[in-house]
């Protein structure tokens, strides 16, 4: 029973990886430098993974939704709120368990499944007892210093490259919240949101929806409804979900709405894997999984994740290949027919001319290369004073709208602060992307300036040889001027920064786990030690609220220091590795055009046969690439109707 498959992607991408191959041994055969390349491609089509994440507030049945989808009793879950942290799960062969802590340099922890349930649901305190709260706080202690634990298991779902991530449970003011809305989903591909039938979306809940997810991709969130099995009538059923739509349409426009019993699902699923079901009363009674309102769901998944997500994360790839192909084939091909058939005196100017014009830009480049270290600096200084004023600023107007409704009760006065900072994070996060979009593409020009034209220079001078050729050869050449040979270093780093594995797996990381989990801390502990104090609930409140922005602010700015340091060097290396490959590209030509004024009529013969072949080959490639993109696309507008 695996009803989550991902058939048609995996297809695709078979296709592409072979296509890719096929790619890989021309390239070979022709000794081109472009393989390095397209083997880190094949590596990133290969790696690629669905990550699905479960937001809800307490006790929502997450981690038995999880487990219902896993078909595995893997987390624990539990009738009262239990102080959660990140749990990662995906495939391995050998179960496992990892817990990795805050401060990297302490290894990693590896446990059994027993001590991982004891670890996420420490037992409670006796309430007077100086031994047992002693306890109690030091395994909370415990707790404050992991940062997230990641879960291996031999599951079925998660073969296809599936994570699923399990988040803990916010309330109003949980900075966790905005961890998970800003941070967490958006770096998903799918995110199912949780609620219960009995107490159908809260005003907090609404608040979540209203405030925080107002930016994300609203395509990828699935609502489900769980607790189906507490509801005793259709009529009951129907109700639920008419409510669930009325209030969701003017946030979501059009929310897929899923009403499930997670539990009875996951009895089902473990009962037809064949687990025996008893508790101390006998044997449990198990629902037919058809009734769980979970075929429904992971039909509607799987098609999300397959066409909507699978399409869209390998066109891109595609579109790089066949960027690759047309360069080779009109820079590399062409470039070598133009010279085989140019005469050798000319070539010998050529040669000097552009020799010399490389020398300069190897030059200017070490100088550019200088000068963006430089400006990059400034610009990071810059980035992390501008965020810690905007962050003062609306934690400190966060107070005073807290002053100013200082008679509203305690909730009200939760919810009015909540509601302000919904969007105040969220806006300050967005400027925060922009700010960095900008820091990185403005020192960049700066420093390029110089080297730029050098490059479009040396470029004219190459591009000459062709123009020379193309009296005596208009049909052909006629491509070469239709494509765009200039060059823009800019451009180039920005594209490929955007593409690269390292930096949206920094960002996945630095945002996405270690920021987080300096949310949940705060907000989770101060809840857990409500019992110590007898303190008057707004003054305490308030007290919390002003320690948590401190604490926040701090997390934030360490956050995003470790952020820009690692986005930062990706951009010095990218820029440095694209120099370098223009020049190395230059002077492979230069080499090029040497060996060419020492062949012979027949050799420069057999050699133009041969580019001749390639080039067949290469547009063969392309074609295919080009209509698998295409097939895509058409499975993305026919989703549509489906
Ligand atoms: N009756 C019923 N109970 C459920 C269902 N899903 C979860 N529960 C129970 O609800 C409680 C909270 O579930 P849990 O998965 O720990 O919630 P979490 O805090 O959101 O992770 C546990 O006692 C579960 O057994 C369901 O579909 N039906
Ligand atoms: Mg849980």
């Amino acid at each position: 029973m695996n009803h989550l498959t991902l058939n048609f992607f995996k297809e695709k991408k078979n296709q592409v990886l072979l296509l890719l191959d096929e790619y890989l041994f021309t390239l070979e055969d022709m000794k081109s430098s472009e393989k390095k390349k397209i083997e880190e491609l094949k590596i990133e089509v290969k790696n690629d993974k669905f990550q699905i994440v479960v937001v809800g507030e307490f006790s929502r049945g997450k981690s038995t939704f999880i487990n219902a989808l896993l078909g595995k009793k893997l987390l624990p879950s539990s009738v009262k709120p239990t102080t959660a942290i990140l749990n990662i799960i995906s495939y391995s062969v050998e179960p496992c368990i990892h817990i990795y802590f805050h401060d990297k340099t302490k290894p990693t922890l590896s446990i059994t499944e027993h001590e991982f349930s004891q670890i996420v649901a420490p037992k409670d305190p006796i309430i007077g007892d100086p031994r047992s709260e002693s306890e109690y706080k030091k395994q909370l202690d415990f707790l404050r210093n992991i940062s997230y634990a990641k879960i291996g298991y031999p599951i079925e779902v998660c073969k296809n490259g599936i994570e699923i991530i399990d988040t803990p449970g916010t309330n109003d003011l949980d900075p966790m919240r905005e961890q998970i809305t800003n941070n967490i989903i958006p770096k998903s591909d799918a995110a199912i949101l949780l609620l219960s039938a009995t107490k159908i979306l809260s005003e907090s809940e609404l608040s979540f929806l209203k405030n925080r997810l107002l930016e994300n991709d609203i395509h990828k969130i699935f609502i489900v409804i769980n607790f189906k099995d507490l509801l005793k009538t259709e009529e009951d059923m129907k109700k639920v979900m008419d409510y669930a739509t009325t209030n969701l349409k003017p946030i979501l426009k059009e929310p897929k709405i899923f009403m499930v019993a997670a539990k009875e699902a996951l009895n089902a699923k473990r009962k037809a894997n064949g687990e025996v079901l008893t508790t101390r009363r006998g044997p449990i009674a198990v629902w037919d999984y058809e009734h769980t309102g979970f075929i429904e769901f992971e039909t509607s998944l799987a098609h999300f994740l397959e066409y909507e997500r699978g399409a869209v994360k390998l066109k891109k790839p595609i579109q790089r290949s066949i960027k690759s192909i047309n360069e080779v084939i009109n820079k590399q091909l062409s470039f070598e027919r133009s010279v085989l058939k140019t005469k050798k005196e000319d070539l010998h100017t050529k040669i000097d001319s552009i020799m010399k014009q490389v020398e300069h830009l190897k030059q200017i480049s070490q100088r550019a290369q200088k000068n963006l270290s430089f400006y990059l600096k400034k610009e990071k200084y810059e980035i992390k004073q501008w965020y810690e004023k905007a962050l003062q600023t609306i934690y400190t107007d966060a107070l005073q709208l807290f002053d100013d409704h200082s008679y509203l009760s305690a909730s009200e006065l939760g919810r009015k602060v909540e509601d302000f900072l919904g969007v105040q994070e969220r806006e300050i996060h967005l400027q925060k992307f922009e700010q960095i979009k900008q820091a990185v593409q403005k020192s960049m020009e700066r420093s390029s300036e110089e080297v730029n034209k050098q490059l479009g220079q040396i470029n004219l001078e190459v591009e000459q040889l062709w123009k020379k050729e193309e009296n005596n050869d208009t049909m052909r050449e006629i491509d070469i001027f239709t494509y765009d040979t200039g060059f823009d270093l800019v451009k180039e780093v920005l594209d490929i920064i955007g593409h690269s594995r390292n930096y949206n797996l920094a960002v996945k990381l630095v945002l996405g786990v270690s920021a987080v989990i300096a949310g949940i801390i705060i907000g989770g502990i101060g809840a857990l030690f409500n019992w110590l104090s007898g303190e008057d609930e707004k003054q305490r409140m308030r007290r919390d609220l002003t320690f948590q922005f401190e604490q926040k602010k701090i997390e934030k700015i360490k956050a995003l220091e470790e952020e820009l340091q690692y986005l930062l060097t990706e951009v010095e290396n990218k820029y440095k590795q694209v120099l370098q490959d223009q020049i190395s590209r230059f002077q492979s030509q230069i080499r090029q055009m040497i060996d060419s004024t020492k062949m012979e009529e027949t050799e420069i013969q057999t050699r133009l046969e041969k580019i001749e072949r390639w080039e067949t080959k290469l547009n063969m490639i392309k074609n295919s690439l080009q209509s698998l993109y295409n097939e895509l696309e058409d499975s993305q507008k026919t989703e549509e109707y489906v």
